[in-house]
């Protein structure tokens, strides 16, 4: 190849890229890739949280102490776990239930350990 052909083609597998990654970030994936999920407004009474599309749903839930919260898994068979900050965590899985009882108020901030921008968060209030 000339240099000018050279030049050519890789200035055409960069707007490539370019045009690859700004795709990936347009799209509703890569919104919900930029923004932090802890940062939705939180659901209110929400004791079930599904697991699915790489996103917690509601990411961000309002209980009572005494609630049980269940996690669903409903993500096509990916795989993920929900790994609370204080300590507990479920398995890593693709299918499946996890429950946590919450006895006292507080924040409770989870995450995905395979996908680290999918995070959640419950906020225990006294009944
Ligand atoms: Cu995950």
């Amino acid at each position: 190849m000339t240099r000018p052909r050279i030049r050519r083609a890789i200035a055409g597998s960069l707007v490539a890229s370019i045009a690859v990654i700004a795709g990936f970030l347009l799209s509703p994936w890569g919104d919900r890739f930029l923004q932090d999920p802890r940062n939705q407004d939180a659901v209110v009474g929400a004791s079930t949280i599904v697991l699915a599309d790489n996103w917690f749903d509601p990411p961000v839930s309002q209980v009572t102490t005494g609630t049980t919260v269940t996690f669903v898994w409903d993500d096509n068979g990916a795989v993920h776990d929900v790994a609370f900050d204080d300590g507990p965590s479920s398995a890593v899985i693709g299918e499946g239930t996890y429950t946590r009882t919450f006895t006292e108020p507080g924040t409770y901030d989870y995450t995905c350990t395979l996908h680290p921008f999918m995070d959640g968060r419950i906020v225990v209030t006294a009944p």
